[in-house]
Parts: C-alpha cells; sequence; structure tokens
C-alpha cells in the first residue's frame, strides 16, 4: 500500500473512513478491511463507533504498529482539560494506550484555537497520540494552527472528491508540508454512474469508484472512503495497479466546483 508522508508521519494512502458505520457492521468491517490489507481505519468521537472500531482492531490480530489510526476530538471537547480527558476516554474505547493522529475535529471559534493546540500538543507529549492534525479547517484557519501550534501538524482532512474544488486548501497543505486526507472521497457514491469516470475507467478494466480513488491518490491525497458492503472495500483499495494519464487527471479535476460541497453544518467555518 502507498503512503503519504507529512511531517514525519506515514499516513497509509486508503483508510477505512467508519463515519455513520455502527455496532456489529462496524466492528465486521473494520476486521474484514485489515484481513484485505487495509492499515488505516478513521474514526471520532462523535461518530459514536470508538468500541466497535477497537473491537474490529483487536480481532484482526495485528500488530499494533501495523497500523494506522486516527481518531478526532469533538469540538465540545477543546478547553484544554476536557481535551486530554476526553482522548483518554477514547483510548479507552478504542482499547488502545495511543492513536497514531489526533485531530480537531471542527473548528471552534468559541475556545482560543491557541489554547486547543496548547493541549492537543501536550497529549502529544503524553504519548497519547504519535501525531497531530485538524480537520475541516479551511486556508485561513490552518495558517493560524500552524503558527499556533507548538508541535507539527500532519494533516488538514476535509471532504474532497471530483466535484468539490479543493485546489486552495491542496496548496495550503503543499505549502505547509500536511498531507490532505479527503473525507466523503466517492462524494458520498454519486460518482458511482459518473459518464466521465466510467468512460475514463473502462480504458482501464477499472470502476468509477476505483478512478476516483486513484485520481485523489494520484494528487499524493490520501482517501478514507467509507462503505457498509464488504464487497466494496476489495475494490476501494485495489488502485495501485493502475495510473491516470496527465489528460485524464486534468479532465476529472475539471469537474471540481466550489459548490460542490455535500457535508455542511450550521457550525461550518466560512468555506475557502
Ligand atoms: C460530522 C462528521 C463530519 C465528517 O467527519
Amino acid at each position: 500500500m502507498q503512503s503519504i508522508e507529512a511531517n514525519g508521519a506515514t499516513i497509509p494512502a486508503i483508510g477505512l473512513g467508519t463515519w455513520e458505520l455502527r455496532g456489529r457492521t462496524c466492528a465486521r468491517l473494520v476486521e474484514q478491511a485489515l484481513k484485505l490489507g487495509y492499515r488505516h481505519i478513521d474514526t471520532a468521537q462523535v461518530y459514536e463507533n470508538e468500541r466497535e472500531v477497537g473491537e474490529g482492531l483487536h480481532a484482526s490480530r495485528l500488530r499494533r504498529d501495523d497500523v494506522f489510526v486516527t481518531t478526532k476530538v469533538w469540538t465540545t471537547h477543546f478547553a484544554p482539560n476536557d481535551l486530554a480527558r476526553s482522548t483518554k476516554d477514547s483510548l479507552t474505547r478504542l482499547r488502545l494506550s495511543e492513536v497514531d493522529l489526533l485531530l480537531l475535529h471542527w473548528p471552534n471559534p468559541h475556545v482560543p484555537l491557541a489554547e486547543t493546540l496548547g493541549a492537543l500538543a501536550h497529549v502529544k507529549k503524553l504519548g497519547m497520540t504519535r501525531h497531530i492534525g485538524v480537520s475541516n479547517f479551511t486556508v485561513a484557519l490552518l495558517d493560524e494552527a500552524v503558527a499556533l501550534c507548538p508541535e507539527p501538524l500532519v494533516c488538514d482532512q476535509v471532504e474532497y472528491h471530483p466535484y468539490l474544488d479543493q485546489t486552495r486548501v491542496k496548496e495550503a497543505c503543499a505549502r505547509h508540508g500536511l498531507a490532505l486526507v479527503a473525507y466523503s472521497p466517492v462524494a458520498k457514491g454519486r460518482i458511482k454512474n459518473d459518464p466521465t469516470l466510467a468512460r475514463i475507467g473502462q480504458a482501464h478494466r477499472k470502476s468509477a469508484a476505483q478512478v476516483c480513488l486513484r485520481w485523489l491518490v494520484q494528487q499524493n491525497v490520501c482517501a478514507i472512503p467509507r462503505t457498509s458492503r464488504i464487497e466494496r472495500l476489495s475494490e476501494n483499495i485495489d488502485i495501485f495497479d493502475f495510473t491516470l494519464s496527465d489528460e485524464e487527471m486534468l479532465e476529472i479535476s475539471a469537474m471540481g466546483n466550489p459548490k460542490g460541497r455535500l457535508t455542511d453544518f450550521g457550525f461550518a467555518p466560512k468555506w475557502d
């Protein structure tokens, strides 16, 4: 599996996203994904599935160092003491002594960013996480976070797929040496019947989803597709045996639109 290097972290390019996966389904998918060769699992406190992710990790019997595990601190836990306590709770649910990557899930303008980042760096120093990063940060917030954080950040995890132009965030990540991790990388399934991706896929004997994931990885972006179907797990990692041409890459990039966002909330920042 190809990896992306970022400020000292080595992140497997494809991971299993677990947003909206719950209970037994989640534990089984995590276990099965790891059996199929996934080495990167992404969860979050707010997904309410850390316990099941932990079960799946445990059931896989892989060595801890062989799997890259990310979790995210929810915005109501950004005050320094809350951040440390809630990270400890996440580790208990995951049955781990440390995660590989701990992210601030969304910006929270009600808590000073310097304080939250100080707390995030502190939990890293305490050994609760190997690396730290942010999620859903705009370019301005990312610049601010990089300037304020006492420890290097390694990623910004944002929504990214062919229908959403993220050029500005991608450039900001590159400028700071951060990885961009794409959530909803197949646009919540909407790319499945896309005629352009299907046509490009035919030339490579790949599905539209595989072309889409390949397009991301070829830009040095990590992708964490979520699926609740076991048969899709293999399809989503079978993208390392073909290469998209420069023309194909450009054609897919041209489909992007700043208004193609699928995940938005009242508490979201003013997007780039
Ligand atoms: C509220 C969850 C968004 C993606 O992690």
